[in-house]
């Protein structure tokens, strides 16, 4: 496949100001036809050829300005419409295209899922429905009449708004006619067609307008919408209050659908979910599932604005929609949630997720500068880290500018397909500041590293942090230059917070520091005791800290900083580093006690003391980093299950540190009266659940007894799935009857039975590749469905010991799963070869059996797209 190149952009030689779609569904024949109105771009090459882009596609006529076009004027590949010699100036094309949903198992562009047609075209699905100038710079304004059988799809939506319905006389068809004012990129492109029932509601937006919202799911599923509605409702008041940003068209329609290979989809004015974002109730929905349903319909939200009125030029800038909108996301949940939890769990998934990326073969900039396949750049990368360098920006600039440097973007760029550096320009002018440097942040791949270590003199009350900065090298991008890093910091003296004052030019006030060169001293001066320095608060930069600070130091900041996210950081920076140290082969497990003790006393006094004023937060206090985590930071010649018998035995020396805190404490946070989803209840939820893990660890036979209990008395999912989560850490017959009754409570509930695969697939034992085996032939798994593929065969390759199992039986299996979902699903398949994505880290006999199997994958014929970059990436 060929590499396409950010700076091979040329602009369309041709626009498409108008679309009007003809559209008549039919399971297996679907016709389309597109009256497509052509315009020369005045930035575009005069007189070039047109070449529209398909995919799969039945061309079934084609006319030119109402005229069927001869031949030869034009000419047909898999991948292309060209007409050599178009006219010289504005004339329409009339195509006509015949599509088969029900074999669409790619689940791009059109498709059927249980039952009902739906769309995906982001980022190149619509050249799968007809021949077009599939590229966002190319915008349009769409009107789709949408035509089917009224018992099939009794529902038909589209894009903007609903201009007309009616029946077809003499036949069992109707129609239903969608108009969207707004021009967009065909990627925005949408449709669905099936009998779903809905709930809605009428909103006013703050200028008045008024919308109405639906959200449409399976029949019989209405009850279990309430919440995604109400989320959206409350996403759309924030989007006006913080960002100044009023909803456009007449109505807001979200739909669910159950076989979908993203999260969901922002097509304008008709968002389409993967139901597992937008379905809950109490018995069927986790704590986790609410709060993921409220970020994700906001994130598909606020693409209106950051994604539809303001688009990206070309793929590589992806980041310009996607870190931007994670970035409002995180902050609209920190809004209704707590923030500082809400900014932990985000560096928590910010470091597994994309720390891992950017140290292995998959590394790439957040503006990456070539692919082969568009798709495999949905990252971590561009989006987590994307937002990252958001917040960065907001930190740099403060909160004054980059508010009126959005405003500006959204001023200035409305209507448009931008660029990073388009959007850029809004904040170096808002703020003043040249911003070149910090953009570095866009073209850099890798996690840098801040080396940090401090003097103090108390003599002259002096205190110097000699800081330096290094990122390491990753695939084609050997030699590393200083990013600009914004350093939150504190001195933290005995009773809190020391005053700042320095003279250095790197301080920018309130506790910010700029790191942008290798190296930098900066002295605070009048320091009246010796402090410990709390770096990086609130996790100001995607970065990792080195600093060396002594346990008793770090227990220090745990009791005294006044900052909840390093509060948090420093315990997990005492279990890291004695996890690294147990973890690596042939290491002292002496230490691991000491650490054991240490960290035992100090959750043992907080919980006595202040857990219950913030359980959420204590939670993620009580919540080690995972084995993945410590591997990462170990590197190299990793051995999996030494890392992990590292972790079990301090995890479990902790619980038994605890042991007799645990039943009242448990009893006190148990929550009183019926399941509420809000982040108070929930935070209770989330600590007692903790605490039911490290009894199961500590104490198997009391823990399993009090997984049945809970089990039995719950009256939620959320509380029972951490009854099974902490049943699996207990080998033996309860934890079987446990998983079985789990499957008779939930049989008939896939997205429920799916946590059940995964629990059962994350099983840290060697019985755990059997099992996983023996759950395909379960009828509550299918090859043919992302989210059963991504519970069960996600899941175990995500189980560290055992996905990498030093006999490679785990990578061969995994490995052959791709394969054969390639022929199917190529994204599904290049998501889960993803999993290889550390393989280099490995020691030497996995690391060997991790590279044949991605061999295998890379030398078997006919392979995707997808899948051969990746394969070929993970092996450069
Ligand atoms: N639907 C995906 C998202 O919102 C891709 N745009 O991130
Ligand atoms: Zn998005």
């Amino acid at each position: 496949a060929p590499l396409i190149r950010l700076e091979d952009y040329r602009p369309s030689d041709w626009l498409i100001d108008t679309v009007d779609l003809d559209i008549s569904l039919h399971p297996q024949k679907t016709r389309v036809r597109a009256l497509i109105a052509l315009r020369p771009n005045p930035e575009g090459q005069p007189g070039a050829p047109l070449t529209l882009d398909g995919d799969e596609l039945a061309l079934k006529a084609l006319s030119l300005d109402g005229k069927p076009l001869d031949a030869s004027a034009f000419t047909v590949t898999p991948q292309a419409l060209t007409i050599p010699a178009p006219p010289p100036h504005d004339f329409t094309l009339t195509i006509e295209t015949e599509v088969d949903p029900s074999a669409n198992t790619k689940l791009m562009g059109l498709y059927r899922s249980s039952k009902v047609y739906c769309t995906q075209c982001e980022a190149d699905g619509f050249r799968r429905i007809t021949y077009f100038l599939d590229r966002p710079d190319v915008m349009s304004v769409y009107t789709v009449r949408l035509e089917a059988a009224k018992a099939e799809a009794p529902v038909l939506l589209s894009n903007g708004n609903l201009v007309a319905t009616g029946e077809m006389p003499g036949s069992d068809r109707h129609f239903a006619v969608w108009h969207d004012p707004h021009p967009k990129p065909a990627y925005l492109f949408a449709l669905v067609g099936g009998a779903l029932d809905h709930v809605r509601q009428d909103y006013v937006t703050a200028d008045g307008q008024k919308v109405e919202l639906a959200v449409y799911v399976e029949p019989g599923k209405a009850g279990r919408a309430g919440w995604a509605l109400d989320s959206l409702v409350r996403c759309m008041r924030w989007d006006e209050k913080v960002f100044g940003r009023n909803y456009d068209l007449d109505v807001f329609n979200v739909v669910a659908v159950s076989d979908f290979n993203m999260g969901a989809m922002e097509n304008k004015g008709l968002n389409i979910f993967n139901d597992k974002y937008v379905l809950a109730d109490p018995q069927t929905a986790t704590d986790g599932d609410y709060a993921a349903i409220e970020a994700i319909i906001a994130h598909e939200y606020f693409h209106n604005w950051t994604g539809n009125r303001i688009t990206c030029r070309d793929w590589f800038q992806l980041c310009l929609k996607e870190g931007l909108t994670v970035f409002r996301d995180q902050e609209f949940s920190s809004d209704e949630r707590s923030r500082p939890v809400k900014r932990i769990a985000d560096v928590r998934t910010l470091r597994s997720t994309q720390f891992s990326e950017d140290a292995g073969p998959l590394a790439h900039p957040v503006r990456p500068r070539a692919y082969k396949e568009i798709n495999n750049f949905y990252t971590p990368t561009v989006y987590e880290k994307g937002a990252e360098v958001i917040r960065m920006l907001k930190v740099m600039i403060g909160d004054d500018a980059f508010r009126r440097g959005m405003d500006l973007y959204f001023e200035r760029c409305d209507g448009t397909a931008a660029t990073i550096e388009e959007f850029l320009a809004c904040f170096a002018e808002s703020s003043g500041q040249d911003l070149a440097h910090f953009a570095r942040w866009y073209e850099q791949a890798g996690t840098p590293t801040i080396t940090a270590s401090g003097r103090y003199d108390a003599a002259a009350k002096r205190y110097t942090l000699d800081l330096k900065q290094s990122t390491p090298p990753t695939p084609g991008q050997a030699e590393k230059l200083p990013v600009v890093l914004p350093i939150r910091l504190g001195l933290v003296g005995a009773l809190g917070d020391l005053p700042l004052q320095t003279s250095s030019n790197a301080y920018a006030g309130d506790g910010l520091v700029v790191l942008d060169d290798a190296a930098l001293s900066i002295t605070f001066e009048e320091v009246t005791e010796a402090p410990t320095p709390s770096l990086m608060r609130g996790f100001s930069a995607p970065a990792r800290l080195d600093l060396d600070l002594p346990d008793a130091a770090l227990l220090r900041l745990f009791s005294t900083d006044s900052d909840a996210f390093n509060r948090w950081q420093s315990l997990q920076t005492i279990a890291v580093r004695a996890l690294v140290a147990a973890g690596k082969p042939g290491s002292n497990q002496q230490a691991l006690a000491a650490t054991a003790g240490a960290l035992g006393a100090a959750f043992d006094g907080f919980l006595k003391t202040d857990a219950l004023a913030d359980p959420a937060f204590a939670a993620q206090v009580l919540r080690l980093p995972s084995p993945a985590d410590i591997a990462r930071e170990i590197g190299r010649d990793v051995d999996p299950d030494a890392v992990f018998a590292a972790h079990r035995s301090l995890s479990a020396a902790i619980g038994e540190a605890l042991l007799g805190n645990l039943p009242g404490l448990r009893a006190a946070l148990a929550t009183t009266g019926p399941y509420r989803p809000d982040a108070a209840s929930a935070g209770r939820r989330a600590l007692r659940n903790e605490l039911l893990g490290l009894a199961a660890l500590a104490e198997p036979a009391e823990g399993a007894r009090l997984c049945e209990e809970q089990f039995a008395a719950a009256d939620n999912l959320t509380d029972r799935l951490a009854a099974l989560a902490a049943m699996t850490l207990v080998p033996g017959a309860r934890r079987e009857a446990l998983i079985d009754r789990f499957a008779e409570a939930y049989a008939g509930e896939p997205l429920v039975l799916d946590k059940w695969l995964m629990a059962q697939a994350l099983i840290p034992e060697s019985e755990t590749l059997e099992r996983v085996k023996r759950l395909m032939q379960h009828p509550a798994f299918s090859l043919g469905n992302p989210n059963r593929v991504r519970a069960l065969i996600g899941g175990f390759a995500a189980n560290l010991t055992q996905f990498n199992r030093a006999d490679g039986e785990g990578y061969g299996f995994v490995s052959d799963i791709v394969i054969a979902l390639d022929r199917s699903n190529p994204q599904v398949a290049s998501r889960l070869l993803g999993s290889f994505k550390s393989w280099r880290m490995l020691e030497p006999g996995r690391r060997r059996l991790a590279q044949e199997a991605l061999g295998t994958v890379a030398r078997t014929p006919n392979l995707s797209r997808d899948v051969a970059d990746i394969a070929e990436r993970a092996l450069a």
